[in-house]
C-alpha cells in the first residue's frame, strides 16, 4: 500500500522539491498552500508524471478553522498520514527591532509558529491510530542562532526549535517520530518574500556563493523519513558549504 505525506506551503520552493520527491518516491501526497492556481498546477503535472493520488487543499495556516475544515475534507482512503511536513513558513523584513512592523510580526508568528501548531493538531489524531507517523518540522538556522535584523523571524524559528523537542517528548507515547530540519541560505521565493518583491535585494542574498537549492532539502527530508522504524533523526542543521553560521559567508571573488 502507498504511503501519504501531507506538505504544507507546497506552491514554491522546498515544499514544491519535497512534493516532487516523494511522488517520484511513489507516496500519494496531500499539498498544499494558499496560492490556488499553483496549486492545482502541481497537483495536475504531478498526477500525469507518477503514479500517485494528489490531493490539492488550499488554505492559510494561519486561520484554524480553515485548517480544520480543510483537513477534514480529507477523504478516507488518504486519511492514514504518514508523514506530516510543517514548512509553510516565511519572514518579512529585516531591520532593527525597533523599526519593525506589527503587521509583519504578527504575520510571522501566526505562520511560522501559531500555523505549525493549528495544522499539526489537525492531523495527528490520523497518526495516532496508525502508531507510525512522522512529523518533519522545517526551522532554520535562525532557530539556533540570532543576527542583526532578524529578531522577530529567529523568534519565530526558535519556538519551531522548541515545539519540535516539545512535541518529541509528548508524541512518543503514539510512536510519532518528530525531526527538524534547520537549513541555513537556500535559493527560493523566501528572499523576494522577505524583502517584499524587491527582486534587486532579494538577488543579492545569494550573490557570490553556491547557496543550497531546494532539492537539496528535499533530499534530506526523504533521508529522515526513508530511515527504519526504530530511528528518529531529531535535528538536522544543513547549511550551503561557503555558509559557517548565520553571519559568516566565503563569498568568490568577482
Ligand atoms: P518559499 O517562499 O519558496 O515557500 C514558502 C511556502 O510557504 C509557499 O508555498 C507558501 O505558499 C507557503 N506559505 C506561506 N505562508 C503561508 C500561509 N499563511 N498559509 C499557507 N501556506 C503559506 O520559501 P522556502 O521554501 O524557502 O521556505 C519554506 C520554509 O523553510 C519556511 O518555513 C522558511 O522559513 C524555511 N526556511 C527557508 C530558508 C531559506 O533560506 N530559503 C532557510 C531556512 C528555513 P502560498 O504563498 O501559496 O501560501
Ligand atoms: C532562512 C535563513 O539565514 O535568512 O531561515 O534566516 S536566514
Amino acid at each position: 500500500m502507498k504511503k501519504t505525506v501531507l506538505i504544507t506551503g507546497a506552491t514554491a520552493g522546498f515544499g514544491e522539491a519535497c512534493a516532487h520527491l516523494f511522488a517520484k518516491e511513489s507516496w500519494n501526497l496531500i499539498i498544499t498552500g494558499r496560492r490556488k492556481e499553483r496549486l492545482e498546477r502541481l497537483a495536475k503535472a504531478i498526477s500525469e508524471q507518477n503514479q500517485v493520488e494528489v490531493l490539492p487543499l488550499c488554505f492559510d495556516v494561519r486561520n484554524e478553522e480553515e485548517v480544520k475544515n480543510a483537513i477534514s475534507q480529507i477523504p478516507i482512503e488518504l486519511q492514514n498520514i504518514d508523514v506530516l511536513i510543517n514548512n509553510a513558513g516565511l519572514a518579512l523584513g529585516k531591520g532593527s527591532f525597533d523599526q519593525g512592523l506589527s503587521e509583519d510580526w504578527n504575520t510571522m508568528i501566526d505562520t511560522n509558529v501559531k500555523g505549525l501548531m493549528y495544522v499539526s493538531k489537525a492531523v495527528i489524531p490520523f497518526m495516532k491510530n496508525s502508531k507510525n507517523g512522522h512529523i518533519v518540522n522545517i526551522g532554520s538556522i535562525a532557530g539556533k542562532e540570532v543576527y542583526s535584523g532578524g529578531n522577530v523571524y529567529c523568534a519565530s524559528k526558535h519556538a519551531v526549535d522548541a515545539l519540535s523537542k516539545a512535541m518529541r517528548i509528548d508524541l512518543l507515547p503514539y510512536g510519532i517520530k518528530v525531526t527538524q530540519i534547520a537549513p541555513g541560505a537556500a535559493e527560493t521565493e523566501f528572499s523576494l518574500v522577505r524583502f517584499k518583491g524587491d527582486e534587486e535585494k532579494a538577488g543579492a542574498v545569494y550573490n557570490g556563493f553556491d547557496a543550497l537549492k531546494a532539492e537539496d532539502i528535499a533530499e534530506t527530508v526523504w533521508f529522515a523519513v526513508s530511515r527504519p522504524p526504530h530511528v528518529c533523526l531529531n535535528d538536522i542543521l544543513i547549511m550551503p558549504k561557503a555558509q559557517a553560521n548565520s553571519t559568516t559567508l566565503l563569498k568568490k571573488q568577482s
